[in-house]
């Protein structure tokens, strides 16, 4: 079954090609930190899971984001998501986060709720998410295999055990996370969302495993971005030469792995304060001032 079929996407203009000229969402940027370098990330700019590199974001208090929400739903018709997407990882913010989901939960009941995560913490919050009315959820798995996620991510830091993982054994932590927050995700009834950047050299034999093995866990959509590399993000794939994926990789990467679970073709890939109808930035129009001096 189509994604756009299911009631619960109608209105999320992610989740539904119909829904993406119609309704419009809004990124929280209220999650500063990352605990994962991607090998296309800059954290002097947005988080690539969701977010366009180049443009840097004002961060948020939680209170401050549920200002912004009420205020941009007064001035915005149809209104109907609430994302955070950085502009680092949402659950390596989780006080900032659970706030914010907390507050839009009490001060917003109608709005959908979304995360973009890398995955790292979501098998210790899955749970929580689902509690707190989070019923989208987009994780970014670019890897199946660790020795391709060894060329992706520089590290990975565990919290619990207070350790940096390099190399095959923080791609192989970082990938048993994301699966296993996956597999929890869609055992709680929620909407799970895949993101892979297409990175042309590295990944391109790695999706359609991907592809394959999301399908088995009953994923709901499949968005296949191309890698953003100009020399200006000061990345370290942009540093090394590893090029931009065209749209004509992405087209034919996409056909590889329309396996079973719908494709997306229609991500914008917003920055982590994006606002409006996709593809259509407001940002700047929300950007500071009136709704601060809400009450
Ligand atoms: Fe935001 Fe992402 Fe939710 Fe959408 S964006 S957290 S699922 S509400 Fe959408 Fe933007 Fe593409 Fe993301 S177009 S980058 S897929
Ligand atoms: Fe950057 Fe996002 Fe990767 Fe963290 S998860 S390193 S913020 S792209």
């Amino acid at each position: 079954m189509s994604t756009s079929c299911n009631p619960a996407n109608q209105d999320h203009p992610c989740y539904s090609h119909e829904a993406h000229g119609l309704f419009a969402r809004i990124h929280l940027p209220v999650a500063p930190a990352c605990n994962i370098q991607c090998n296309y990330c800059n954290r002097k700019f947005d988080c690539s899971n969701e977010s366009r590199p180049g443009v840097t974001t004002t961060k948020l208090s939680p209170e401050e984001s549920v200002k912004k929400v009420l205020y941009a739903g007064s001035k915005i018709e149809g209104l109907s998501v609430a994302g955070i997407a950085g502009p680092g990882d949402a659950l390596a913010n989780p006080k900032q986060t659970f706030k914010t989901l907390g507050l839009l939960k009490e001060y917003a009941p109608d709005l959908k709720l979304c995360i973009s995560t890398n995955g790292l913490m979501l098998p210790f919050y899955a749970k929580k998410l689902k509690e707190l009315g989070v019923d989208h959820l987009t994780v970014t798995l670019n890897a199946i295999h660790p020795s391709v996620g060894a060329k992706i991510y520089a590290w990975v830091y565990d919290t619990h055990s207070k350790k940096r993982y390099t190399k095959e054994e923080g791609a192989e932590l970082l990938l048993n996370r994301q699966l296993k927050g996956i597999e929890e995700c869609v055992r709680l009834g929620m909407m799970v969302k895949i993101n892979s950047v297409l990175i042309p050299g590295v990944n391109e034999e790695e999706l359609p495993h991907v592809a394959k093995k999301i399908k088995s866990m009953g994923v709901a959509l499949h968005n296949i971005m191309p890698l953003l590399s100009l020399p200006e993000f000061g990345t370290y794939f942009s540093d090394h030469g590893v090029p931009s994926a065209t749209d004509a990789q992405v087209e034919e990467m996409r056909k590889r792995c329309d396996i079973g679970v719908e494709q997306m073709s229609h991500c914008r890939q917003c920055r982590a304060d994006a606002v409006g109808i996709l593809g259509e930035d407001r940002s700047s129009e929300f950007a500071q001032g009136e709704f601060l001096a809400l009450p």
